[in-house]
């Protein structure tokens, strides 16, 4: 009974850090810019088959709808109202995608967009996904409603009534990021809808938020709104659950809000990381992969605990937000799916894998002129993810979670969960390899000669599959074999001209 109350204590405190994903599975995909109906099919044939925890959704309340240019991506970060009504697809629709996926163990996690409605220059109208009126001019959202209260435009204290300065705190939180209207939290009101609209959403049965322009937010008014949730839906989850919470905030250093601000209201998401890691895997500024022996807070990384980690975003994949050019995408992908292998095989954080879709890129002086492009569409409508025969996507969806060498590296994180970081070897550059305790073990050969060595794995002996080359079906390989002999060492080679410089094994595909 005390031993039940002390969980039941612990369980309720740690919560809002936890991703209540089902036991066994430890990864989350951003499935950006995909219809709900989609998400619903891709939860039962693909997701939790291969161990995938969650989903995190693109923002499903009601946005402006811009024609100059024509329906970017980004139009999704104005919000209207919180209706739940977009380009992916009703309520109805909603619901039934929360049903379905949480039916199979794979959990949604919405990007919440509250702190700022529409741009401030958009025209008035009802030119937003439901229809609803809106004049940003007058700060009038009907459909919440919000009126000219709601927002910061006394609090502002720039000219411009924008944030002209990243280190002065209160600009960041107070005005207006690239011209959106900046909702005043600190207002009962506000934290009230605000939290309505996240209600609606637990009670239908999400599982937590990531909390978009969290920097912008005080982390106080954050938290009155966080305490106003409900628990999560006892249709699937335990009674007392707290939503999992991981808010955006872009701390590279250098600024005055860092992301141990937030650490009381979830987690964060760790933007050091996937600078760091592509920086790394390029090999730049001198940097090579030996130097990752100390990956983690070693590298003056946030703890562990609270890091939501990934090696791009929907924002750094395209130039937008913060990383820069050495962030690795779809489009390296060679050194995109180490760098994804790497990640998902190192016990860091809580790890989010992109899925992405392809867009007219095309670059004038540096700038990627189509950033703005948004999802594979016919006259707007988002066009469905078509599966091919070979089990890839058709109509420009990218689906990089369903590239062998990632989904793999996925289940092997499922596998190596909770064990320690064993065996690191390097050859003082860019060959590496570690062990999970006595579950798995990994290997890089980032350097330009070939790799050969004897290594201990950790584990026991046996042939194993490597799973970055092929699959083990039945109780055959369809890739490299790997032999590991009863004191545990085993020999790698990996020529430097391999389509996929790296090896992984574990013990669930062990021949
Ligand atoms: C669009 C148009 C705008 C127009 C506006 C209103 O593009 O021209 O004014 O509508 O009409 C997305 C798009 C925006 C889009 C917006 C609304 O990215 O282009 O604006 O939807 O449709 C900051 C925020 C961060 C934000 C990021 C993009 O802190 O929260 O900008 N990300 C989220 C979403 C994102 C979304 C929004 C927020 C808004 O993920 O998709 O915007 O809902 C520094 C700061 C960062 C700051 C960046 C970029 O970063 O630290 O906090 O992110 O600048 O402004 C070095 C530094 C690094 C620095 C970086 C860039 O790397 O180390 O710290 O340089 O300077």
């Amino acid at each position: 009974m005390r031993l039940l109350l002390l969980l039941s204590v612990l369980g309720g405190c740690w919560a809002q850090y936890d991703p209540h994903t089902q036991y066994g599975r430890t990864s989350i995909v951003h499935l950006f810019e995909w219809r709900w109906d989609d998400i619903a099919l891709e939860c039962e044939r693909y997701l939790a088959p291969n161990g995938y925890g969650g989903v995190q959704i693109s923002p499903p309340n009601e946005n402006v709808v811009i024609s100059n240019p024509s329906r970017p991506w980004w139009e999704r970060y104005q919000p209207i109202s919180y209706k739940i009504c977009t380009r992916s697809g009703n309520e109805d629709q909603f619901r039934d995608m929360v049903k379905r996926c949480n039916n199979v163990g794979v959990r949604i996690y919405v990007d919440a967009v509250v702190n700022h409605m529409c741009g401030n220059g958009v025209s008035a109208g009802t030119s937003s996904t439901c229809g609803s009126y809106f004049n940003p001019g007058s700060r009038e959202f009907s459909a919440v409603p919000y009126s000219a209260w709601d927002f910061n435009d006394g609090k502002c204290k720039t000219s411009s009534g924008e944030i002209e300065s990243y280190n002065d705190i209160y600009q960041v939180r107070d005005c207006r990021l690239v011209g959106l209207l900046d909702l005043a939290l600190e207002k009962d009101y506000v934290r009230t809808k605000i939290a309505e609209y996240l209600n609606h959403l637990i009670d239908i049965g999400v599982a937590g938020f990531r909390i978009d322009a969290s920097k912008h937010m005080w982390p106080g008014d954050m938290k009155a709104f966080l305490d106003k949730l409900n628990n999560l839906n006892t249709n699937w989850f335990p009674e007392g659950a707290r939503p999992f919470i991981y808010q955006e905030v872009i701390d590279l250093g250098g600024e005055s809000i860092q992301s141990s601000d937030y650490f009381g209201n979830g987690r964060v998401t760790e933007f050091k990381y996937g600078a760091k890691l592509g920086t790394v895997i390029r090999k730049w500024n001198g940097e090579k992969m030996a130097y990752l022996k100390n990956w983690g807070e070693g590298w003056a990384f946030m703890p562990s605990n609270r890091a939501l980690v990934f090696v791009d975003n929907h924002d750094n994949q395209r130039g937008h937000g913060a990383g820069g050019a050495s962030i690795l995408t779809f489009w390296d992908a060679r050194l995109y799916k180490m760098a994804v292998g790497f990640m998902l095989a190192h016990p860091y954080g809580v790890t989010r894998v992109m899925s992405s879709f392809r867009w007219p890129r095309y670059f004038e002086n540096g700038k990627d002129v189509n950033d703005w492009v948004g999802p594979p569409n016919d006259n707007g409508a988002i066009k469905r993810v078509t599966i091919n025969e070979d089990t890839t996507c058709g109509n420009d969806w990218v689906c990089e979670h369903r590239w062998r060498q990632i989904r793999n590296m996925v289940i092997f994180r499922n596998v190596v969960d909770g064990q320690s970081f064993t065996n690191w070897w390097d050859n003082g550059s860019n060959q590496v390899a570690f062990g999970r305790g006595n579950k798995g073990f990994i290997i890089f050969n980032n350097d330009d000669w070939a790799l050969s060595v004897t290594l201990q794995t950790g584990l026991p002996a046996g042939t194993y599959c490597d799973v970055i080359s092929g699959d083990k079906i039945d109780n055959h390989c369809t890739g490299n074999q790997i032999y590991v002999s009863s004191d545990g060492r085993a020999s790698f080679s990996i020529s430097n001209t391999a389509e996929d410089p790296f090896i992984a094994i574990h013990v669930d595909a062990k021949l």
